[in-house]
């Protein structure tokens, strides 16, 4: 690869001794930048009984207590803040389900590190300037969408600002303006594609897009192989939170893993339980500590996602760290009559058959102190009654044998699952309303 191929070569390629001296010295920098400038830090550490100058190496990282997500909660909306209110170039919020929202602020240079890391994941991807990217991420308080629009920009790719909706205007903007990159939630794409064929359209021939960069929910290997064959275009992992600033970590074109930008970030993985700090290869919690934030740094911030670290070069010459596909989250993570279910596991059975389509639903309810895992189901045509029969039997067994688990199935016909722009709801637990 040549260096037009990286927006970064030196950080991109450094030899891993001289990134963590380079993270350690920019660790150091951090403890002084907190010390300095944020209350809650200094609150945190004194109640710990911890100097922020003995913090000088990767290793004494794991003397730091974790930042939680219930932090930002108590400390709503700014509290947490480390520069004065005038200093923030722009808001936004996470899309919190419960209570309320977090609230993330940045300043100008924080948005220059967040394009920029967004910015050396598409030129990793092979997008460039001769690239037409969709944006169908929602803009506004979500951050998919200006997170994309910036990352673009610096690569001076020409960016269509459609945000989620308007499905059918998505498509003719697509084919007019011969969009070759869709940004948005592999769900929306989905749809998108739906709609694509009952128009008549073929998303091949009739259309440039060649790839497409997915994320902000959980999504399966076997849901990018669905996508890929049936579609024709490379579909790539990109994953973030709000917290963090937004999307951030994309793969490469070698889609092993995706690139954390260890410049910028420190992450470790660790036992959700027990708080210990797990080895390379080991799955667990993702815990990542900011190094180049200015106006919401963030110490080992527990994401509730569960991954694994790979530390090896990456094929395409990166040395950075990469952390292998989402596997769930800490808190959906469920337990049906004692047996721990990722719904991606389910996903990954489902999908492995034919028949089906990409649309479901997980219902989970609880009679009689017995849990029940419903799932309910697209057929992707319609079957005859034998078959049908058939098909659910398949299921139920398939769950048996790969998570022991056994499920009532509900096979639907297409359109019946109501389909989403953005996060996609695919559980529904009924044991917590
Ligand atoms: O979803 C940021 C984002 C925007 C990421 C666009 C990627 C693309 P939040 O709304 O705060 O931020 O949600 C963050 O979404 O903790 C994960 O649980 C989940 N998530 C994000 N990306 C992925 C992914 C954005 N690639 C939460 N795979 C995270 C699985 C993902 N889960």
């Amino acid at each position: 690869m040549d260096d037009l191929e990286y927006l970064n070569p030196t950080i991109e390629r450094m030899a891993k001794s001289e990134l963590i001296k380079l993270q350690e010295e920019r660790l150091r920098k951090l403890m002084t930048y907190l010390r300095d400038h944020s209350n809650f830090y200094k609150k945190l550490l004194k109640n710990e009984k911890i100097d922020f100058n003995d913090i000088k190496t990767l290793h004494d990282l794991k003397r730091l207590p974790f930042t939680s997500k219930q932090d930002f909660r108590d400390n709503y909306p700014t509290g947490m803040f480390c520069v004065p209110l005038d200093k923030l170039v722009r808001y936004h919020a996470s899309s919190g389900t419960t209570g309320r929202p977090k609230i993330v602020g940045y300043t100008k240079n924080d948005i220059h590190e967040w394009s920029k890391s967004l910015a050396r994941g598409l030129i990793s991807l092979g997008i460039g300037k001769d690239d037409v990217i969709q944006n169908s991420y929602g803009y506004g308080l979500f951050t998919g969408g200006l997170g994309f629009h910036y990352g673009a920009e610096m690569i001076d790719a020409t960016i269509i600002p459609t945000g989620a909706g308007g499905t059918e205007r998505q498509i003719t903007l697509m084919q007019d303006l011969e969009s070759t990159v869709m940004t948005c939630t592999p769900s929306y794409f989905l749809h998108i594609a739906e709609i694509v064929e009952s128009l008549g359209i073929n998303l091949r021939k009739d259309t440039k897009l060649r790839a497409g960069v997915f994320g902000a929910e959980p999504w399966s290997e076997d849901m990018r192989q669905r996508i890929e064959d049936s579609t024709g275009i490379k579909a790539y992992d990109v994953y973030g939170t709000s917290e963090l600033s937004g999307p951030l970590f994309t793969e490469c074109i070698h889609q092993n893993g995706l690139h954390v930008w260890a410049d910028q970030y420190i992450v470790e993985i660790i036992n959700p339980t027990t708080g210990e700090v797990l080895d390379d290869g080991e799955r667990g919690e993702l815990v990542v500590t900011t190094l180049l934030k200015e106006a919401l740094p963030l110490i080992r911030y527990r994401t509730g996602d569960i991954t694994n670290i790979i530390s090896e070069k990456c094929e395409c010459g990166r040395t950075s760290p990469r952390i292998m596909r989402i596997h769930g989250r800490t808190d959906d993570m469920l337990i049906i009559r004692g047996i721990n279910v990722f719904p991606s596991q389910v996903e990954s059975v489902l999908l492995k058959i034919p028949e089906l389509s990409e649309n479901y639903q997980l219902i989970i309810t609880r009679k009689h102190e017995l849990d029940r895992m419903a799932i309910k189901i697209e057929v992707s045509k319609i079957y005859k009654k034998s078959e049908f029969l058939s098909i659910k039997k398949k299921i139920i067994n398939d769950l048996r044998n790969v998570l022991n688990l056994s499920v009532d199935v509900e096979l639907v016909e297409a359109g019946v699952i109501p389909r989403s722009m953005g996060k996609a709801t695919r559980v529904i637990d009924k044991r917590k309303i």
